[in-house]
């Protein structure tokens, strides 16, 4: 854990950490006032140097270099094996997300191009699939007993457009929904800005995403930002 994060987690005014700066061997956190991720990097440019990852940030955090912040977990999907990411394909549903470039294949549905880089993941809501089949993301990795902050950008928008859902499910329990949207919501990227998921080691991070009645249902997601504290 970065000792920044301990500094700050509990300072109100401590809306979102920023681990930028070093001075000798201490790290010193810098706060910033909004946690939107769709800050520029000449926001963060001005006040923010890029550092590696091994100094500036907590055991097995990343410098994110858009964000400019550290992070845990990051799925950007701009390549098939991404060591930052923590969500995989399951079998525990109907089908898998794919991996897209561009627009997806059918019109009035799904975005232009990817929110971040050039890759994103969608639901291919074409044939073969109908109504209410699903697709997970589920996370593979070990957490700790706490809360954790999940950001991330999606994209709903297609006339049948059905429901996208993060839920975490905790051994054998039911999985609890913490953010859910169902239907049309234009052809554009929107962000989740924050959101609380309590975590521990035998917890899953679900990203389920359910084909509506009609084609014209892509659902796509793009930079997963996993934190490893909870949202200020
Ligand atoms: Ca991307
Ligand atoms: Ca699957």
């Amino acid at each position: 854990m970065a000792f920044c994060t301990n500094k700050c987690v509990d300072n109100l005014e401590c809306v979102a950490l920023d681990v930028c700066d070093f001075y000798g061997e201490e790290k010193s956190c810098r706060l910033v006032r909004s946690l939107k991720i769709n800050l520029t990097t000449t926001d963060y440019g001005k006040t923010c140097r890029r550092y590696k990852m091994d100094k500036r940030c907590g055991d097995g955090e990343l410098n994110e270099e858009i964000l400019k912040r550290c992070i845990l977990y990051l799925c950007d999907f701009e390549t098939t094996t991404e060591p930052s990411c923590f969500l995989t394909e399951t079998t525990d549903d109907i089908f898998n997300w794919s991996r897209k470039s561009g627009k997806t294949g059918s019109s009035s549905t799904g975005p232009n191009g990817a929110k971040v880089g050039t890759y994103y993941k969608f639901i291919e809501a074409s044939s073969p699939r109908v109504n209410g089949q699903t697709a997970k993301l589920v996370s593979n990795k070990d957490f700790e007993d706490k809360a954790y902050c999940l950001s991330m950008y999606y994209h709903m928008y297609g006339q049948t457009t059905g429901t996208l859902k993060i839920q975490t499910r905790t051994g054998n329990d039911p999985a609890v929904t913490h953010w859910e949207l169902s239907g049309n919501q234009g052809n554009q990227w929107y962000s989740i800005d924050r959101l609380n998921l309590p975590l521990n080691s035998n917890t899953k991070i679900i990203i389920e995403a359910t084909r509506g009645r009609d084609f014209y249902s892509d659902i796509s997601v793009d930079y997963i930002v996993l934190w490893s504290f909870a949202c200020p």
